[in-house]
């Protein structure tokens, strides 16, 4: 078969409104056998409003792009863009000359996340209020040029939103380091499924992966060679490095959010420190994955003095507004200090000016209620939860057995785990993160996380084999207002050749016809 399925060549397009659930649009037919072009609502995530016109617009090499001042760093990414699905290397302009074939990015009122697109015989625009929009629309547009010429693209109108504001992944950088280059490579992917916000998991007990100055031997120690999964690899980000991350990242509208583990998965940073231990003996490094044997010393006071520098210079790193500090699975620590614990430290990070993110387990305490739960839990009633909520906490939904990148599609998978269930592609789509938990309102869900834990994870490949495709079904859940599954699986079907030909190894997944 090819990408866009036998049954589509040579059909007329209609003008079509196209109400959700998505139906794909028949495109444009061209002359001369060329396959048609990419189905308007070919798109995932999902876009909210698709309406074909039949018309079609054609990019070639002397196709501009239009952009005011502001819009120069969208401008950019669309021009690389098109560069790497055509070969062109179009002009950026601030004013179109009469008569030119023009993408154009138009700033206008809407909302800074929505956008519009239009695409007519002479051109593409893409308006929005905020370069995020215009961003969006460009993701869009990317998936509605074709894999191959001539570069034609469907003709009609996209309106579209996000359902939720937070639509996030989230890379453990812990259990296996995984180098700056490898992260922005994720981000390049996650990108274009309009994620936008990357949560980065940079201590556990095996490993250190952030240079914090005031505690150096975090990395020196924390980070040395070896202190990966099985004793592989090890590594760590300076502060530079770093800093170029969360550069890239937002140059692509990706907020990324720093995380470090307490109370428990803090056996590295205790080799690095014994005074972190009560009894201020070093514990023995540990590169199994084992969790829930490890504390820090809730009566000590270095404890705090500790945490606090971490959380100052963590923040001082973090354009972002979330800091997350873990608070998980914390089995070696009483609940009584646990709770003590997290009453001290989760304002310590309003303190640096952020909001405190942390697993759900940090709602057994109060201070949590001005705070960010991630919820992990398989189950769909959890009280403490719910009543964190009433009290006014905030949720991302990341329940375990749909949203864990790390679980297995299936038994024969080789990668990954199972203690959550196996998560095809239809199980991490059919879910609704509004309804998910009892007593969890979808007004007290600020979106979704898929987390992507590394203990059997090494490379690049190993991250986008597992990522792709379940991710762009979180997206979808997180994008769109309304979904179908059959839409769903025609759409990703067909997007499967774009991963091929950019060397994307994912998941072949059974559910689905892929094309080419
Ligand atoms: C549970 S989920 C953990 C992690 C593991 C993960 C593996 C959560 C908040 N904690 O420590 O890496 O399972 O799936």
């Amino acid at each position: 078969m090819t990408m866009y399925g036998r049954g589509m060549r040579n059909r007329l397009a209609v003008l079509l409104v196209c109400a959700l659930p998505l139906t794909l649009v028949p495109a444009p037919a061209l002359a001369g056998g060329a396959p048609p072009a990419v189905a308007l609502g070919s798109v995932i995530p999902a876009p909210v409003e698709v309406r074909a016109d039949g018309t079609s617009f054609r990019v070639t090499p002397r196709t501009v792009v239009v952009a005011p001042a502001s819009a120069r760093p969208v401008a950019d990414r669309l021009v690389e863009a098109v560069r790497e699905a055509t070969g062109y290397r179009l002009a950026v302009v601030r004013h179109a000359p009469r008569h030119a074939s023009a993408i154009t990015l138009a700033p206008d009122r809407s909302g800074g996340e929505d956008y519009q697109l239009s695409v007519g015989r002479k051109g593409v625009t893409i308006r929005s209020g905020g370069n995020s929009g215009l961003f969006n629309g460009v993701q869009t547009l990317r998936q509605l040029l074709p894999l191959e010429a001539p570069w034609i693209v469907a003709g009609g109108t996209i309106v579209d939103r996000p359902r939720f504001a937070y639509r996030g992944v989230h890379l453990d950088l812990a259990r296996h380091y995984h180098t700056p280059d490898e992260v922005k490579q994720y981000i390049d992917e996650i990108s274009q499924f309009k994620v936008n916000h990357l949560h980065l998991h940079l201590s556990d007990d095996q490993g250190w992966r952030i240079q914090i100055d005031s505690w150096p031997r975090l990395t020196s120690v924390g980070g040395a060679a070896g202190t990966g999964v099985d004793g592989v690899g090890g590594g760590f980000l300076t502060k530079a490095q770093y800093r170029d991350l969360v550069r890239y990242a937002a140059a692509r509208f990706v907020t990324i959010v720093p995380e470090i583990d307490m109370p428990g998965h803090v056996n590295a940073a205790q080799v690095a420190y014994p005074e972190l231990t009560c009894d201020g003996v070093a514990p023995p490094p540990r590169t199994d994955t084992a969790v829930g044997y490890s504390s820090l010393c809730i009566g000590k006071e270095v404890t705090y003095q500790f945490v606090e520098d971490v959380i100052r210079e963590l923040a001082a790193l973090t354009p972002g507004p979330l800091i997350h500090i873990g608070g998980d699975e914390a089995h070696a620590t009483s609940q009584a200090d646990y709770v003590a614990f997290q009453q001290r430290v989760l304002p310590l990070v309003g303190k640096y000016g952020k909001k405190a993110y942390g697993w759900n387990e940090i709602t057994q305490a109060p201070a949590s209620h001005t705070a960010i739960a991630q919820y992990w839990n398989t189950g769909r009633t959890d009280p403490t939860l719910a009543a964190a909520v009433a009290a006014g906490t905030k949720v991302i939904m990341s329940p375990a057995n749909r949203a864990y990148l790390d679980m297995k599609y299936d038994p024969s998978t080789r990668l990954g785990l199972s203690w959550a269930g196996y998560i095809e592609v239809r199980t991490a789509y059919d879910w609704d993160p509004g309804t998910h938990v009892a007593g969890v309102p979808e007004s007290a869900v600020l979106g979704v996380e898929a987390p992507l834990w590394s203990e059997t994870l090494r490379s690049i490949e190993d991250i986008e084999f597992m990522a792709f495709p379940r991710l762009t079904a979180i997206a979808e859940v997180g994008w769109s207002p309304s979904r179908d599954w059959e839409s769903f699986r025609t759409r990703l079907g067909a997007y499967g050749p774009r991963w091929t030909a950019r060397g994307v190894g994912f998941y072949p997944s059974p559910q689905i016809d892929w094309a080419g």
